[in-house]
């Protein structure tokens, strides 16, 4: 266990390293998270699900063998809604702070596996609050909530809030934000939430809005390819990136009580806005290659999301750092650093599935 500031942390980043399937997508902040919790000197342990294909790509980057002395990232294998397994894990490893971030986190697929989504998503927050009463250990527990809560509420959305879910994704995240406040109150946790609002960054799911439209305009820009097919434009979200948001959590768990916050930046903006300010940033114009596709369509939409975080300003002391136009152009940079990959290989003759 390595320490920083003389203070040695142990933590558990109970999330599933899963990614690249559209049914379990890897929670958004993950990688982040563990970035930063290893520049703060923590020992990370995360939750991995068995896949016959490599899933770790998000995270290989600060992996290393545990034959390795200076490995401090420990991946074991486990699956949420399998409850003796996350018993054992906790007892073995007893972390100090738990990161649940683990869901099955895309909401449009929440339609077609509604059930899928309540067990992972809800019953798997309970499965783990169980395990820490169960075993007893000391330790801090945050819930991933999620401005999805707020579903058809009115802006701008607040801790006070009442949630009005338009989901099962959503659904299944009220009800976990509930048992973590529950067993806050019945058992003396330290369980919090931190109800983020959408969050963005170079690695997001490519099936998420945000990097789908960076990712497609990247390629368009370079010719690999002609078409992007999206559902609706004119849904509103608050969208952050998720490096600013990963202090949020972090923060949130150091607070001397359990509390519940809203981390958002308090800007909103429709996803044509989004949609045109990444193809101008390209010099394209998006009416020529956009096309909606009412597969996109949800059945229930939430329609505006934005947040008033004035809560965490004063206690935690947070305020984003990363403004809209600064992320699209780092999400945009990005991306079109993969497309230019992308197009060495298929100009030399090689076939590239849009992925690298
Ligand atoms: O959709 C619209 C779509 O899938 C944003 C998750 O991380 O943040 C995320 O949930 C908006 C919606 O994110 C497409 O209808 C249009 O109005 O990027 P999204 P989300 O549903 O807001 C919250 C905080 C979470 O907790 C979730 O886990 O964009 N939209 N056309 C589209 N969305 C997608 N995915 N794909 C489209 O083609």
């Amino acid at each position: 266990m390595l320490g920083t500031n003389g203070s040695m942390r142990q933590t558990t980043g109970l999330e599933e390293f899963q990614n690249k399937s559209p049914v379990a997508d890897l929670p958004l902040p993950l990688a982040a998270t563990a970035e930063f919790l290893l520049c703060k000197g923590y020992e990370i342990h995360g939750l991995i699900r068995r896949a016959s294909t490599f899933n770790t790509d998000r995270i290989d980057h600060l992996y290393r063998d545990f034959h390795d002395p200076q490995a401090r990232v420990y991946l074991h294998y486990g699956d949420l809604t399998v409850s003796g397994a996350l018993t054992d894990l906790l007892q073995e490893i007893r972390p100090e702070e738990i990161y649940h971030l683990g869901a099955q986190s895309h909401v449009r697929v929440s339609f077609d596996m509604p059930e899928y989504t309540g067990d992972v998503t809800g019953l798997g927050t309970i499965r783990i609050l169980e395990a820490i009463r169960k075993t007893g250990i000391a330790t801090r527990f945050y819930q991933a909530s999620s401005s999805e809560m707020y579903g058809a509420a009115p802006p701008p959305q607040s801790e006070a809030t009442p949630f009005q879910p338009q989901s099962p994704y959503a659904a299944a995240k009220v009800y976990a934000y509930y048992c973590a406040r529950n067993y806050r109150d019945a058992y003396k946790m330290f369980a919090a939430n931190g109800i983020l609002f959408n969050h963005e960054s170079p690695r997001r799911g490519e099936t998420f809005v945000t990097r789908k439209v960076t990712r497609a305009a990247a390629r368009i820009k370079l010719g690999l390819q002609e078409k992007l097919y999206l559902g609706n434009l004119e849904a509103k979200r608050d969208w952050g990136f998720a490096g600013d948001y990963v202090e949020a959590m972090w923060l949130i768990l150091q607070q001397e009580r359990p509390d519940d916050y809203v981390i958002a930046t308090g800007e909103t903006h429709s996803v044509r806005e989004f949609v045109e300010k990444v193809f101008a940033r390209l010099d394209l114009d998006y009416k020529q290659h956009v096309e909606i596709d009412p597969r996109y369509f949800r059945p229930t939409e939430v329609d505006v999301l934005l947040g008033d975080a004035a809560k965490a300003r004063r206690a935690l002391g947070w305020q984003p750092k990363v403004g809209f136009d600064e992320l699209i152009a780092m999400m945009v940079a990005a991306d079109l650093e993969i497309a230019g990959k992308e197009k060495t290989l298929v100009d030399a003759g090689f076939t590239c599935s849009g992925r690298i």
